[in-house]
């Protein structure tokens, strides 16, 4: 395909404005994807993306519209997974950036916009939902108007629900957004944006092609990596793997790399051919991560498992890291990184679906800078490594600029809210008539462990949103928190906590163990402890012991399965003198 022919784009917004429906609309309208296939969000494809209702990783696909070829890749709009955004950004020339005219700008719709500026790509606005009995046309298509200093009538009016101007917008992508530069006769050099392991094919990178052209057969090398490959085969995604004979210039695709090692294939890096003495791209600034916590495999014979299960999925979740570590009371593991709770608590979950491993993470926690008594340096990232208080000579931890937007309507709430976190108010402001900033700072520590993010949500029903970025460290007084069940130290559910607010978190803690841990045949005692003193205790009580009790009736099987379960639990407990902590138990702690 000429140059000329081809269109990449994004779209970009706020989570939940509409993105995946509006893209439903494209793969209709291009008859992308037949009618008697098409399902809502059609792009969503992972079962957790369905189960959610969020889109969780980037989503390329290729269209055909009119002689042109539309590259559009799908984000996701939750700011966890803005490293998936800024990867999207990077690999096309124009976005869309959607506002759901019921909410209004949202705070990621400021972020990922200015992301999108700083690639200088050229930004088509719409307002979304305007079907909706709530939408707000005219002040949303002002506020953007405003916001990207363009006249009103170049926003488009759109229903990604039921396709109203949808085929406009389309026509806009091709009227509007450049072809991609590149030379054709140049060496190949491609951008690598995402991968992922293919059984079948191993690793697949998917590709921005800068110059030239690939085919099947040719050698290759990373550039960065310095590592090389042969090409197994090549591709486009329709949105599912369909293989071509070539990929070439402007074109979005994937690679079949032939390496079989997932750490030699990098998001960021560059592919050339063998012969190709080529530059490398500017590949992608790597995010930090804000959040660690501990995986361990439950079967401790699993942790090879574990590692390769890790790298695998690292090669489709880019902002994963994860080191290994050895924990008394827990084993060999993971200490992992995250860029928020969710990615946390997805990357958990996609690891027992995807690769059906039974694990133990720990509490999410934030990292500390501890200056211990010789002055030396270190830093925590889980709580496993909080050393004895006696040898700590100070204590420090990382403080955010948040910055909050919320229709004036929820202003009472959200200051409200503020009342229950640790924080410094900065300043108020108005966003055109009806919106209001609010900038604060507040510790990291806070913003995860209380789950700012989900208590905002709710307080303002989905209206108020937030973003925040990490300001310095700043010293504070800490303490371990000790969960101890059957008065034995579960490691994976201690916590840092303030040490003003530790007996409140110890007991809100054994609280919600007591809810969701589940009952024994046996009592349970849950404690609380800091330095060894028990601040807080829960006991479960005891199962009733006839199992089979309520079984009335000739269902035999059934009832020697329970009293052969009892039997088991019985003597599990005799060996060990633990309980099983269910994984989801876990996933419901991590919620904060
Ligand atoms: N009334 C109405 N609802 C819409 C419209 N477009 C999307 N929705 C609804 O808005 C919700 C979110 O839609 P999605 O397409 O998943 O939003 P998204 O932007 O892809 O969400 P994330 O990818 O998670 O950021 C769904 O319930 C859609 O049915 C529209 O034009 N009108
Ligand atoms: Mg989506």
């Amino acid at each position: 395909m000429e140059n000329k022919n081809i269109r990449n784009f994004c779209i970009i917004s706020h989570i939940d404005h509409g993105k995946s429906t509006l893209a439903d609309r494209f793969l209709e309208e291009t008859q992308t994807v037949p009618k008697t296939k098409m399902r809502e969000q059609f792009l969503d494809s992972m079962d957790l993306e369905r189960g959610k209702g969020i889109t969780i990783k980037m989503h390329p696909v290729r269209m055909e519209y009119n002689n042109f070829v539309l590259n559009l890749i799908d984000t996701p709009g939750h700011v966890d997974f803005g490293y998936e955004v800024s990867r999207s950004l990077a690999a096309v020339e124009g976005a869309i950036l959607l506002v759901d005219a019921t909410k209004g700008i949202q705070a990621q719709t400021l972020a990922n916009l200015e992301q999108a500026q700083k690639q200088n790509l050229v930004i088509i606005p719409a307002v979304n939902k305007i079907d909706s009995p709530q939408a707000k046309i005219e002040e949303t298509r002002e506020a953007i108007s405003q916001l990207l200093a363009v006249s009103e009538n170049e926003i488009f009016l759109i229903s990604a629900k039921y396709g109203t101007n949808v085929k406009q917008l389309l026509e806009a992508v091709i009227s509007k957004i450049p072809p991609p530069k590149g030379d054709k006769e140049k060496p190949f050099r491609a951008l690598i944006f995402d991968s992922k392991f293919d059984a079948f094919k191993g690793i697949l990178a998917y590709l921005r092609v800068v110059d030239g052209e690939i085919k099947i057969g040719e050698k290759i090398r990373l550039v960065q990596a310095n590592s090389q490959g042969e090409v197994k085969e090549v591709g486009f995604f329709r949105p599912g793997l369909e293989a071509q004979k070539t990929l070439t210039t402007g074109e979005i695709g994937y690679l079949a790399t032939g390496i079989k090692e997932p750490g030699k294939v990098r998001v960021g890096d560059t592919i050339t051919v063998l012969s190709g003495n080529v530059n490398a791209l500017p590949g992608y600034k790597e995010p930090k991560p804000m959040v660690f916590l501990s995986i361990y495999p439950e079967n401790p014979d699993d942790f090879d498992m574990l590692k390769n299960a890790l790298e695998k999925l690292k090669l489709n979740d880019a902002a994963l890291t994860f080191k290994p570590e050895l924990k008394e009371g827990l084993g060999r593991g993971f200490q992992c990184g995250f860029l928020g709770l969710l990615h946390a608590e997805i990357a958990n979950e996609r690891l027992k679906r995807e690769f059906d491993l039974d694990l133990i993470f720990s509490t999410p926690s934030v990292i500390y800078k501890i200056i211990n008594q010789e002055g030396r340096e270190m830093f925590v990232y889980t709580p496993g490594d909080w050393p004895e208080s006696s040898r700590i000579k100070e204590a420090r931890e990382l403080w955010a600029k948040l910055q909050i937007l919320t229709p004036l309507h929820y202003l009472g709430p959200v200051s409200e809210l503020f009342g229950n976190f640790e924080s410094n108010y900065i300043k108020t402001e108005y966003v055109g008539k009806e919106k209001i900033e609010l900038v604060y700072e507040v510790p990291l520590r806070e913003i995860i462990n209380k789950n700012f993010y989900d208590k905002l949500k709710s307080i303002s029903q989905g209206f108020a949103s937030m973003n925040y970025e990490i300001l310095d460290w700043r010293p504070g007084n800490f303490v371990k928190l000790d969960i101890l069940i059957l008065a034995r130290k579960e490691e994976a559910l201690s916590k840092i906590v303030s040490e003003k607010e530790a007996e409140k978190e110890g007991r809100k803690t054994v609280e919600k163990l007591k809810v969701v841990l589940p009952p024994q045949l046996f009592s349970v005692s849950i404690q609380a402890a800091v330095g060894g003193k028990v601040i807080a205790r829960e006991t479960i009580r005891a199962l009733r012991r006839d199992v089979i009790a309520p079984l009335y009736g000739g269902d035999y099987t059934r009832k020697r399965k329970l009293l052969e379960q009892q039997k088991k639990g019985k003597k599990e407990l005799k060996e060990k003198g633990r309980i099983k902590i269910p994984s989801g138990v876990f996933l419901e702690m991590f919620k904060g």
